[in-house]
C-alpha cells in the first residue's frame, strides 16, 4: 500500500477527462486500495483517481463515521437522479474552501466492484452527494466550477499563494508542515 499525493487546484491535470477501464485486474485493485489508504489518511470521504493523477475512472468512498463502508466504484454510469440537496462540500484538492453546492438527492449508479462484477447501487443523502462529486472529478470537474466566478477567482489566488509559499520551504514540505 502507498500514499499518494493529492493535486490541488488550480493544477491543470485535475481537468483531465479519465478513460474507462477495460479489465479490473490486480493493477487497479492495487490502485483502489492505494486510493483508499490516501483518502483515510487525508482524511475524506471520498477520493477520485484523478485527484491523484491516475486518469481512469475509478473512484472510493466511505461515509461511515469508523472506516467500516469502504467502496470501490469502476466506471460508475449515474443511471437517474432524483431530488434536489444543498450540502457544503470540500475537496482534498481544494484545501480549506467548503461551499454549498446543488446536487440530486438520491441516485442510482451502476459501476464494476474491485472483482470486476457489475452492481447497481440506490442510495441519497452524504453518499450519494459523494459519488456525484467523485464522478466530476473524472470528468475534470470539480466543485468550484458550480461557484461564481469571484468566488472561484479568490480561491484560486490563494491556493496558488499557498502553493508558491509552500515551494519557497523545501525543509517544511518535507517535513510535513
Ligand atoms: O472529504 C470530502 N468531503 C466531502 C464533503 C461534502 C461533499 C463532498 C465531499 S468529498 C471530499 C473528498 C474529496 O475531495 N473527494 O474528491
Ligand atoms: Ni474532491
Amino acid at each position: 500500500m502507498a500514499l499518494l499525493k493529492i493535486l490541488e487546484f488550480p493544477d491543470p491535470r485535475l481537468r483531465t477527462k479519465a478513460t474507462p477501464v477495460a479489465e479490473v485486474d490486480d493493477e487497479i485493485r492495487t490502485l483502489i486500495d492505494n486510493l483508499l489508504e490516501t483518502m483515510y489518511a487525508a482524511p475524506g470521504i471520498g477520493l477520485a483517481a484523478t485527484q491523484v493523477d491516475v486518469h481512469r475512472r475509478v473512484l472510493v468512498t466511505d461515509v461511515s463515521e469508523d472506516k467500516s463502508q469502504p467502496l470501490a466504484l469502476v466506471n460508475p454510469e449515474i443511471l437517474s437522479k432524483d431530488g434536489v440537496e444543498v450540502m457544503e462540500e470540500g475537496c482534498l484538492s481544494v484545501p480549506g474552501y467548503y461551499e454549498k453546492v446543488a446536487r440530486a438527492d438520491s441516485i442510482v449508479v451502476r459501476f464494476l466492484d474491485r472483482d470486476g462484477n457489475e452492481q447497481t447501487l440506490e442510495t441519497d443523502g452524504l453518499l450519494a452527494v459523494c459519488i456525484q462529486h467523485e464522478i466530476d472529478h473524472l470528468d475534470g470537474k470539480l466543485f468550484v466550477d458550480y461557484l461564481s466566478q469571484l468566488k472561484r477567482q479568490r480561491i484560486r489566488k490563494r491556493l496558488l499563494k499557498d502553493q508558491k509559499q509552500r515551494q519557497s520551504e523545501p525543509e517544511a514540505q518535507a517535513a510535513g508542515h
